[in-house]
């Protein structure tokens, strides 16, 4: 089987991460076939991606024997060539991604989980920033994304000490959006991605655009990208159809376009 499953359905890519006897540990193989999909993501039939894991966890971040070979990757690449391309590739798709925490994600599948656009749990998943008990730093996305979403002393908190979070505690602190309880996580998860597929697809990335900009530019420069992203929304179809619909009282169907 694949490490990573990929299926385009009504609209909606489904990336699966498919190591589940490994927990979904990410190695090379995987961390590139990944990015291929991601690339795929690019596709202007593709609305929105839904990501998640196979099996029991989401993800339990770097294969620990891959690195413990000496034939393996080393770390620097592991970084410059796995994890950080493929967050640059999730906040840089012009969709939105759903992040649904099946299980347990760990270091590096918790940091990948957090950077997605909506992220989404199940109520018996948990979280672990496994990072210090490895002896090793955040990563991934983690020390920039963990403080902004939960507050610097949480984040020091939990990337210190590593303790592992449920997915409600997860909720509680910010670090991501809604728990489902598990008999109906797979179906809750998935209306998110189904209700996004149908939105206007371009004022999402523009909106992904300015939030991923929020985090890094002042007020002035942050009113000035409205404007402009505004404007370009302004010029879609979508927008067009979206006040038609409103002022003839129905439902808008909206393209993407
Ligand atoms: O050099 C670098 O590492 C650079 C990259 C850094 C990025 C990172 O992600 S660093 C952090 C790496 N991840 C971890 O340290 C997490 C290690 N895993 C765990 O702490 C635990 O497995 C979990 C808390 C995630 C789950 O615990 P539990 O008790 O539910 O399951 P388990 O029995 O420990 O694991 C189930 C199987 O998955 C098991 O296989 P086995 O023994 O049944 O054949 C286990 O070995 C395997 N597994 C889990 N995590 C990993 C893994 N195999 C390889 N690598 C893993 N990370």
């Amino acid at each position: 089987m694949p490490s990573i499953l990929f299926e385009i359905k009504n609209t909606i890519a489904h990336i699966t991460l498919n190591r589940p006897d490994k927990y979904n540990a990410f190695n090379r193989e995987m961390a590139l076939l990944f990015q291929d999909k991601l690339d795929e993501c690019k596709s202007k039939e593709i609305r929105c991606v839904y990501l998640t894991g196979a099996g029991k966890a989401f993800s339990a971040g770097q294969d620990l024997a891959e690195v413990a070979d000496p034939n393996g990757p080393k770390i620097t690449h592991i970084l410059s060539e796995h994890y950080n391309p493929i967050v640059r590739k999730i906040r840089k798709l012009s969709k939105p991604v759903v992040a649904a925490v099946n299980g347990v994600a760990a270091g590096a599948g918790a940091n990948i989980a957090i950077c997605c656009d909506i992220v989404v749990a199940t109520e018996s998943a948990t979280f672990i920033q496994a990072f210090s008990k490895i002896g090793l730093i955040p990563d991934s996305g983690g020390t920039f994304f963990l403080p902004r979403l939960i507050g610097l002393q949480k984040a020091l908190a939990l990337t210190m000490l590593g303790d592992k979070v449920t997915a409600t505690e997860a909720e509680q602190m910010g670090m991501l959006y809604k728990v489902f309880a598990d008999d109906v996580f797979k179906e809750q998860s998935f209306k998110i991605a189904e209700t996004l597929s149908q939105m206007p697809t371009k004022a999402l990335h523009y909106t992904k655009q300015a939030l991923n900009q929020a985090f890094i530019s002042g007020f002035e420069e942050q009113l000035h990208d409205e404007e402009l992203l505004q404007e370009r929304a302004s010029r879609t179809q979508d927008y067009k159809e979206g006040v038609l619909a409103f002022l003839e009282k129905r439902k808008p169907n909206f393209k993407g376009e």
